[in-house]
This record gives structure tokens, C-alpha cells and sequence, in this order.
């Protein structure tokens, strides 16, 4: 019958990029790009949104590195936000005064030396109850004091000369003043001398160490947020916490009430606005017109187990492909979400057309991804598990695979709970993947992403073929950087 006569969809082991003439050194490759329409980054990369990968750490990690972490949706509307919050402010120059740790005059030293310990700031400024700045408390301030065990108020042990600026304070300025007193911080004043933010010697350098990172208008490092396809309010909180990206987190977002919802989303924030997860022409056609960016991957995931359960599912190059092929001409940024575990992976699939790449598995194990090191037969793991797995959904998100919340019924879960080997600092990690990725785009003579897409062509491989373009017949006695047997 017609319906045996089916079409051929491949992924990652089944292509390989073909080697062209190329006058392009990889340390040159520029991967800058969009991962939404109106969201730039410069490293095509994005971590997953998932509650063993992205919570603020590992976001402010991605971001200072250039790319974007996705905050998980598992957690209270009100936590969203502090998150945001957290890493909004990671890197900010100016902490406004709310986000001003202070003492007063008349507190104990001691008391002000837990408070600065608990809210891990070495140093703060001194006010009275009006918010006048009296003076500056700080580590070296309180050390004497503590030592010989005295309960002296803070007015005796702060010191009492303070340097301050004014609010429209610069960079440049702030620094020569710390440089020029040898303080570490620098309070902001209004004209009656009421403290309205801080500088400090250890945001700057926090700015100056991260040149190459995402940031927003403001200067503040990116962030995007996941929310359910029908949670309007997360949404809204997000937008107004100032989240950059807004993903709508669906396993199937090919579906009516999932498009309207989205649609409604779209209208009511000023974020750009992210639809996932789709596969097909269709469901990009379908998205394309309100859409700031699709996220493709239809159960390509290390942890995801839908094609099994389901018997549904897209081979990854060739969903990305499709998707892109209705994307790419409206301008609408494509995000490959899923199945990545080489750099080469990644390389071969923002050459199938996506604009950036998305990674679960391939950060899980980093020192910034929550939950602790597990040690088994000597070997370092983290917990890695599926936003569908029972674990995962037991602590919400459910909806993510359109599924009604029943208490009294077992879920059919699309995921697994795993652990992932622990790989140390996110950097370390990246380092690998965006080298990777630049020395693709050498093979191929591409100097920048858009180039890279379009000079790219695919070969097929064999299952010989593939068995060569692993290390073979050898024993590996040293563990590369960037590759381990699967
Ligand atoms: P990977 O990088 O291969 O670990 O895949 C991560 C992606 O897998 C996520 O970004 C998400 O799209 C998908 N996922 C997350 N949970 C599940 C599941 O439980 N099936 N799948």
C-alpha cells in the first residue's frame, strides 16, 4: 500500500559534512547568532531546560560565556522570578539600593559579620534611618574586632571617610577612584547623600573577565525562561523580571490549543517568544507566523524515551532541516534541541540549518548544574533525568506532554532517570563544544554561521562508515577532552 511507501529521514551518524576549500582558520570562525528574532548571543549554544541542568548558576555560566542557559519550570511562579533576578544582577555595575546590603551605625560588629557572610558580600555600606551613608564597613574593618571578642557597635569599627560618586557614575570613573583610594567599593549618592546603589572593584573585573558575554541592552547577562504551553502567568512574571527569551515548553507543540495558547502568550509579553518542540514542515508552517524562534527535536534526547513509548518521533538533521527550510525565509531563528553528544554533532546540525544548539546531557555533569556529585565504583556521576521521566513530573511540568494532572493514576512517562559522568567547570565544557563547532566550519571554508549553513554539504554514511570515523582497532590509554566511547 502507499502508506509502506514511506520517505527516509536521517540523523546525526547517518551524515557527515564534505571537506571543501577553505582559507579560514578555525580560531577565526565567528559563531555569533540569534537565537530568537530579536535575541543575539555570541556562542551558538544554549542549555537545556531541565531541573538537573539550568537553574541560575549554570545560566549565569552559559551567559558569561557567550550563550544562553533556559531556566527550568519546575518551581513556584515566585521562584522564576528570583532566578531571573539572580542572574540578572550576577554581573550587574551598578547594584541598585534595594540590592544593597547595609549596616547601621549602631548594630554589633559581630551581627554585621554574619550578615555579610550569609549574604556573601565582603563589604557595606553604613546608613542611618533617613539612608544617609555614614560610612563603609568592611572584612578589614571588623577582623580586629572580632578577634578579642568584643561586641562593638559598627560605629566605632567602620571607617568613617567614605569615598562616594554620584549616580551617573562611569565605569572608567569608579575605577580610578577605587584605584586611586585602594577601596573595593564605591557607594552611590543622590545630592543629600542618600545611598541609591554601589560599584564594586569586583563587578567590574566580573565585566572586563567576561568580553565575550550575552548580554542585554543594559548590560545585564541574558536569560531565557521555560513556561508551560498553557501558563500565562509564569510568562507574564518572567517578562516582567526582565527574561530576554520566553520558550514555550512543549514535547509536541503541533497542536491547536498549544498554538492558540502560545499565540495568546506572544501578544501579551515584550520578551521574544520561542515555540517548541516541533519536527515536521507542518508544524513550522503552522508556528512561523507568530513565532520570534522554533525549537526543533522531537525525541531525540539522551534521557527521552518517546519514540519508544509513543512510536512517534523525527531523525534529528532531517527535522531540523525541514524546519528551517519554512523558517529560514521569514527570518525566524531555529534552535536544535536534543541528541547532541560531539562537538561534530552540533556542527553538523547548525549546518542542517539550525541557528543554535541545545544541550541536556552535555552540561547535566557540570560543577554548575544543580544536585551534588555521586561517586559509583570510583567514578564521579551527577543525576541526569527527562522532564517526562516519573521523578520529573512528579515535581510538575506534566503538561509538557499535554497529559491532565491525576493523582490517583500512574504517568506514562517519556523519560528516564539517569546519571551523567561529572565533568568539572561549564567553561571547560564549552571551551570544547564552540572549538568543535569553529573547526567544522574550517573543514568547510565558513567564516561565519550564516556562511557555514549555506556552503555545507552533507555526505551519507555507511554503517562501515561510521564504524571508521570513531577511534578503532585501538585501546585509548588517555581520555580525550572531547570524546568518550558511547
Ligand atoms: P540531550 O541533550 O540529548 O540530553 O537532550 C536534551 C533535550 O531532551 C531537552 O532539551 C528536551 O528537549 C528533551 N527532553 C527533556 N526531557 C525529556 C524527556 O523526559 N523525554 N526530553
Amino acid at each position: 500500500s502507499d502508506k509502506l511507501r514511506v520517505p527516509e529521514a536521517l540523523t546525526f551518524d547517518d551524515v557527515l559534512l564534505r571537506p571543501a576549500e577553505s582559507n579560514v582558520e578555525p580560531d577565526d570562525a565567528d559563531v555569533g547568532t540569534r537565537v530568537s528574532r530579536n535575541v543575539e548571543v555570541n556562542t551558538p549554544v544554549l542549555s537545556a531546560a531541565m531541573d538537573t541542568v539550568t537553574e541560575s548558576d549554570l545560566a549565569v555560566a552559559m551567559a558569561r560565556e557567550g550563550g544562553l542557559g533556559v531556566l527550568h519550570r519546575n518551581m513556584e511562579v515566585e521562584d522564576t522570578v528570583a532566578e531571573i533576578e539572580r542572574v540578572k544582577q550576577a554581573d550587574e555595575l551598578v547594584i541598585s539600593r534595594e540590592n544593597v546590603v547595609t549596616a547601621s551605625p549602631d548594630q554589633t560588629v559581630s551581627e554585621v559579620d554574619r550578615l555579610m557572610s550569609s549574604e556573601g558580600v565582603s563589604g557595606a555600606p553604613v546608613v542611618d534611618d533617613d539612608d544617609e551613608v555614614l560610612g563603609i564597613i568592611s572584612g578589614t574593618d571588623i577582623r580586629p574586632y572580632l578577634e578579642v571578642g568584643e561586641t562593638d557597635a559598627v560605629s566605632e569599627a567602620m571607617t568613617d571617610e567614605v569615598i562616594t560618586a554620584s549616580e551617573d557614575v562611569t565605569a572608567r570613573d569608579a575605577l580610578e577612584l577605587m584605584y586611586e583610594h585602594k577601596i573595593e567599593r564605591v557607594p552611590l549618592v543622590d545630592e543629600e547623600d542618600r545611598l541609591v546603589g554601589l560599584v564594586t572593584m569586583q563587578g567590574i573585573l566580573n565585566r572586563r573577565e567576561h568580553g565575550n558575554a550575552a548580554r542585554d541592552e543594559d548590560g545585564r547577562l541574558r536569560v531565557g525562561v521555560a513556561v508551560g504551553p498553557f501558563e500565562a502567568d509564569r510568562a507574564t512574571a518572567a517578562d516582567d523580571a526582565g527574561a530576554d527569551v520566553i520558550f514555550i515548553d512543549c514535547a509536541h507543540a503541533h497542536n491547536r490549543s498549544v498554538i492558540d495558547s502560545a499565540r495568546d502568550i506572544k501578544q501579551t509579553v515584550d520578551a521574544d517568544v520561542v515555540v517548541g518542540n516541533v519536527g515536521t514542515r507542518e508544524a513550522a508552517e503552522a508556528l512561523v507566523g507568530f513565532a520570534d524562534g522554533l525549537k526543533v527535536g522531537i525525541g531525540p534526547g539522551s534521557i527521552c524515551t518517546t519514540r519508544v513509548v509513543t512510536g512517534a518521533g523525527m531523525p534529528q538533521i532531517t527535522a531540523i532541516s525541514q524546519v528551517a527550510d519554512v523558517a529560514a525565509p521569514e527570518g525566524v531563528p531555529v534552535i536544535a534541541d536534543g541528541g547532541i553528544r560531539y562537538s561534530g554533532d552540533a556542527a553538523k546540525a547548525i549546518a542542517a540549518g539550525a541557528d543554535a544548539v541545545m544541550l541536556g546531557s552535555y552540561f547535566a555533569g557540570t560543577d554548575e548544574a544543580p544536585g551534588r556529585v555521586i561517586t559509583m565504583n570510583g567514578k564521579k556521576y551527577k543525576q541526569y533525568r527527562g522532564m517526562g521521566s516519573v521523578g520529573a513530573m512528579q515535581s510538575g511540568g506534566g503538561d509538557r506532554y499535554l497529559k491532565e494532572e491525576d493523582e490517583d493514576e500512574e504517568f506514562v512517562p517519556e523519560g528516564v532517570e539517569a546519571a551523567t559522568p561529572y565533568k568539572g567547570p561549564l567553561s571547560q565544557e564549552l571551551h570544547q563544544l564552540v572549538g568543535g563547532i569553529q573547526s567544522g566550519m574550517g573543514y568547510v571554508g565558513a567564516e561565519t554561521l550564516p556562511e557555514f549553513r549555506e556552503r555545507a554539504e552533507f555526505v551519507r554514511v555507511s554503517a562501515a562508515g561510521q564504524t571508521e570515523g570513531h577511534p578503532h582497532d585501538v585501546m585509548i590509554t588517555d581520555e580525550a577532552p572531547n570524546y568518550s566511547p558511547q
